[in-house]
């Protein structure tokens, strides 16, 4: 869907949740407004006995200027009609991280090398994205495999988010996962 409106972007077809868990490293980011996590995120996705899908990420965050801390953040998922659309109820384990409610939708993904994940907070009146955030995330700390680049960038494309996205580094510094 290249006319930017959130309800035609196309998401992951066949969506396996047991194929997505595990470790993922955010190797990109496009920021919604606000505080946001800055670098070294790593999300964790679990699939629950029950079926359910969870997950723990990290990252560092600078809130009340220029403190700044390791985020340790829990998320559920609730499935919707489509399998590749959570709806995802997060909060963190101090009481001064955020918590919300938002959607986590997986674009596209190989299970094994990267993922590209998209959250829109707020539609426009137009139809578009006014305020959202997304990463690429990948299975490997160091970045994307050269190959999967070219994927990537046309899901960027898609996405209308070309050019918006920054590097997220990963520094080794936190190690709580
Ligand atoms: C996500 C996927 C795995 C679970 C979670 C994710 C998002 C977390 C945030 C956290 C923000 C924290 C802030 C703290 C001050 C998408 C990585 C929970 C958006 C801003």
């Amino acid at each position: 869907a290249q006319d930017c409106q959130v309800a035609n972007i196309n998401v992951m077809q066949n969506f396996d949740k047991t194929r997505y868990a595990g470790t993922w490293y955010a190797v990109g980011k496009k920021d919604p407004e606000g505080l946001f996590l800055l670098d070294n995120v790593v999300a964790q996705i679990n699939i629950e006995e029950d079926g359910k899908m969870t997950a723990t990420a990290q990252g560092r965050v600078i809130i009340l200027n220029n403190w700044e801390m390791c985020a340790h953040m829990f998320a559920t998922f609730e499935e919707t009609a489509d399998p590749a659309k959570f709806k995802m109820k997060y909060w963190g384990a101090a009481s001064y991280l955020q918590t919300g409610n938002d959607d986590h939708w997986v674009i596209d993904t190989d299970y094994d090398n990267y993922a590209v994940h998209y959250s829109c907070r707020l539609v426009d009146a137009d139809g578009t994205c006014l305020d959202g955030y997304s990463f690429i995330f990948s299975r490997h700390s160091t970045g994307l495999r050269p190959e999967d680049q070219p994927v990537v960038l046309q899901k960027k494309t898609d996405l209308c988010l070309l050019g918006k996205y920054r590097r997220v580094a990963h520094t080794g510094e936190l190690t709580m996962l």
